[in-house]
Parts: structure tokens; C-alpha cells; sequence
């Protein structure tokens, strides 16, 4: 018994997953859904984690990391790439006119022109703002805290009940040139197998790499897991590895064949987006650390 179409994405990004939903309601395949979806973050530049108004790196440089995955398998991602904002749709691109899987830096931008995207400045007045404030200290510290953080991972059932999904992020703020997290590296930031389900991930990217979370949610569900204790699992994971867990977020969120649905975090703080039966629902993930 599965309820379709489906689509579920990190965090309170209401509009983006509504926009998902409305498009697989209209047909659209779940890949297109999601970058569909995704997009709408990507533009938002209130949004400093992803795409257009993203915090830059330390040295003031706007620098994105997406990757997609479709229902047969197929994946495509791009790091560490200037001047484009939707990202996730280069992945896309990446995916289906090149041989490989990813690209990085200007190569995945040249690549961009030729098909068409156009050049913008991703750093926005208050992010510029926002970075010469943190130039002051220069601390650089990078860990992911329970709110400094809205990287969009998104996962779409369309009506045939096939999986994919995106994700698409600025990184860790005022990182170091050239770094590159988890939200970009296929199993980590996000995985689809649709013979099973998909998971995908947010937080801090060098602890969701170290555990490859969303691969090892898949297998997971794989071995008869629902996506709420594949995610506990995952998270499980990343704490028992790591005894400095209390100082920063992971997050997982997942679906299965069935539309069922999961998510959990180390910390409280954490929500997901889920369309389902045309109602777009705001729920509240539970987490490792309790209130
Ligand atoms: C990263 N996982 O680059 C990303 C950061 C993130 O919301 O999720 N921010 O490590």
C-alpha cells in the first residue's frame, strides 16, 4: 500500500517542498521534482547556507556543492563551483551530457555557460555584511551548530513510485578555500536506490562522510529497517564514532518504497518538510540529545 507521490526535504523549507509536491501532483518525474524544489532555496538569498546569498568562504569567495540522483541509479554532482545558482540542475547536467559523475570548480562552471546558465554574484549585500562582521574575529571554527545551518537535501516518490533526489548547499560558513562536505558526495549527502528508498543528510559534513549516512540508511532499509531506524542508526553511528558529538548537528531524513517516512538528529532543532496526500507537514524530528 503506497501513498503517492510523496516528497520530503531537511528543515522548515515549506515553499520548497510544496513546490516538489505541486509538481509531482502535475507529473513531473521525481528528479525533476526535486531539483524543482531545491531551486527555490537555491534562489532564496535569504537562505545562507545554499545557492545565491550563501556565506562564503574564509577568504570571500561563494562556493556551492550539489548532487542529484535519479531512480535508475544515475548520479551527478558539482563542487566547489562559483557564479551559478542552481547548482543542483548542473549536477543534473553533469549526470546526463558527460561521462562522469563529478565535476569541480571551473570545469563544472565552463560547463555551465556552454549549456546555457548564466553567471551571477552569489554574495549579497548582507552576506558580504555578515562576512567583513566576521572578518573582525577571523575564529575559525568550523562546526555546525543546531541553528546556523539550512542545506536542502530533498527526496521525491513521483506517481509511478520511482525515487531521486537532490542536494544542494553553500557548505560550512567562512570554510577554507577549496573544502568540500558530504552534501555533494553521493551516499553521503544524499542516496537513492529506488529498489529500496533514498536518504539524504545535513549538518556537519565531515562527520556524515566519515559514517557515509545516507548509504548506510539505504542498506539499512535494505536489511528490513524502517526510515525512522535507519536514520536512529545512522545517527547512532556518527555519536558512537565520535565522542564530540555534543558539539555538533547531524540530521537524516529518508523514505522508503512504501512512501513511509523517517528522520533524527543529534540534536534537538531539527525539522523535516513532508507532502503527502496533497497536505504539506511540518514535522518535528527527534534526536540522540533530548531536550
Ligand atoms: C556541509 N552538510 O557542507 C553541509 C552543511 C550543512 O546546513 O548541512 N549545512 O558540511
Amino acid at each position: 500500500n503506497t501513498t503517492k507521490p510523496v516528497s520530503i526535504c531537511t528543515w522548515g523549507f515549506t515553499k520548497a517542498n510544496e513546490t516538489a509536491g505541486l509538481a509531482l501532483e502535475n507529473g513531473y518525474n521525481a528528479l525533476d521534482a526535486a531539483i524543482k524544489g531545491v531551486a527555490v532555496e537555491e534562489e532564496n538569498v535569504k537562505n545562507t547556507t545554499v545557492g545565491k546569498g550563501g556565506a562564503p568562504d574564509r577568504e570571500g569567495n561563494v562556493t556551492l556543492d550539489a548532487c542529484v540522483m535519479n531512480s535508475n541509479g544515475d548520479a551527478g554532482a558539482v563542487v566547489c563551483v562559483e557564479n551559478i545558482t542552481n547548482v543542483a540542475a548542473l549536477a543534473k547536467v553533469v549526470m546526463e551530457d558527460t561521462p562522469h559523475v563529478m565535476l569541480a570548480a571551473k570545469g563544472a562552471e565552463e560547463l555551465a555557460y556552454e549549456k546555457g546558465f548564466v553567471s551571477e554574484n552569489l554574495l549579497t549585500e548582507n552576506s558580504e555584511r555578515a562576512y567583513r562582521e566576521w572578518l573582525k574575529t577571523s575564529e575559525y571554527k568550523p562546526i555546525i551548530n543546531i541553528e546556523n545551518h539550512d542545506t536542502i537535501g530533498m527526496l521525491c516518490m513521483d506517481t509511478n513510485g520511482d525515487i531521486a533526489g537532490a542536494c544542494t548547499t553553500s557548505g560550512l560558513s567562512y570554510k577554507m578555500r577549496g573544502r568540500v562536505g558530504d552534501s555533494p558526495i553521493i551516499g553521503s549527502g544524499l542516496f537513492i536506490d529506488n529498489e529500496i528508498g533514498g536518504a539524504a543528510a545535513t549538518g556537519m559534513g565531515e562527520e556524515i562522510m566519515k559514517t557515509v549516512g545516507s548509504f548506510l540508511i539505504v542498506e539499512l532499509m535494505r536489511q528490513g529497517k524502517s526510515p525512522q531506524e535507519a536514520c536512529e542508526e545512522a545517527v547512532q553511528r556518527v555519536v558512537s564514532k565520535n565522542s564530540g558529538y555534543q558539539e555538533f548537528q547531524v540530521a537524516y531524513i529518508a523514505m522508503n518504497k512504501k512512501g513511509e517516512t523517517g528522520s533524527y538528529c543529534i540534536h534537538p532543532g531539527f525539522a523535516m518538510m513532508e507532502y503527502k496526500d496533497q497536505k504539506n507537514t511540518r514535522i518535528e524530528s527527534d534526536s540522540y540529545i533530548k531536550k
